[in-house]
């Protein structure tokens, strides 16, 4: 079921990373408690989701175990939908995706889009949820080499018609699928911001789209100082409010961001920009 928005502007989907290394975030929430303490912080600043994940994807990241996954993200999970949050879990094993929706969840992000974990495709069939599905082309310690692109938006394009097809043939329902261009997943800062600007011709593949350009790289090269000192992620937060516009006013149905609140009003100027929800 595809969770949408009061006069349908695009959605804010907050991040907790219950890791001790993510990019932007490792360590700030590993501890239960602070976790949930910050997914409701989220909401109260205007996520209309929160992203629950136990496994960090930075570029070079080693996996953590299968129970190790789980005892991070379902104790939040549980905590976060009893208060009535909206939760999407963020992990590439059908185990954790299963566990997940049975704490509550309602959004599988499968960053593999159903590549790390063969069985996660079925999983979700049977759970019904909305289905994440991201381009990736291979774990975080050697995504960085597969970067090569000739055309990188048209090669992405065929690469999530592929995934979709797939997925589909294992019984997820077209209404389960969202897309997701995976933004410096086997991407360089110019294969991002190519895929930023031909968002119309992954929108053609006719799912909800879901952008994540919060803190990334891409984003600090572009803003680096005079002598070509990237700008840090945590002074990259207003660029990342900037794409949140763009990406909204070119139609996203989500984005998933770190820093809630300048992204929430964001998607709300854009929703006023297209002349829908502009509320008071
Ligand atoms: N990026 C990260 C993690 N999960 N999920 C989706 N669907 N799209 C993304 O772009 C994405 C993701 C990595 O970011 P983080 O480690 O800073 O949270």
């Amino acid at each position: 079921m595809r969770i949408v928005a009061e006069g349908d502007r695009c959605l804010v989907m907050g991040v907790v990373n219950v890791t001790p290394d993510s990019f932007s975030d490792g360590g700030l929430w590993f501890d239960e408690a602070a976790a949930i303490q910050h997914g409701l912080e989220l909401v109260g600043e205007g996520a209309d989701i929160v992203d629950v994940g136990g496994e960090s994807t930075r570029p070079g990241a080693a996996r953590v175990s299968l129970e190790e996954e789980l005892a991070r993200v379902v104790p939040v999970i549980s905590a976060l939908t009893s208060e009535g949050v909206t939760v999407s879990v963020d992990t590439m094993r059908a185990e954790v995706a299963k566990a997940a929706v049975e704490a509550g969840a309602s959004l599988v992000n499968d960053v593999s889009g159903g590549l790390a974990d063969p069985v996660m495709p079925r999983v979700v069939a049977d759970t019904g949820v909305a289905y994440v599905v991201m381009h990736w082309r291979g774990h975080s310690h050697d995504m960085d080499s597969r970067a090569v692109y000739a055309d990188v938006v048209t090669e992405v394009r065929e690469e999530l018609a592929k995934r979709v097809d797939l997925v589909l043939a294992e019984g997820v329902s077209e209404e389960q699928v969202v897309l997701d261009p995976g933004l410096g997943f086997a991407k360089n800062a110019a294969h991002n911001w190519a895929l930023l600007g031909g968002l119309p011709d992954l929108a053609d593949l006719g799912y909800p789209l879901l952008i994540g350009a919060s803190r990334k790289r891409f984003l600090g090269k572009l803003l680096a100082d005079a002598d070509g000192t990237p700008r840090p992620f945590s002074r990259s937060d207003d660029a990342t409010v900037a794409v949140t516009a763009l990406a909204a006013q070119a139609g996203a149905w989500c984005v998933r961001v770190h820093e809630v609140g300048p992204n929430a009003d964001a998607v709300r100027v854009a929703a006023a920009w297209r002349g829908r929800g502009a509320g008071r």
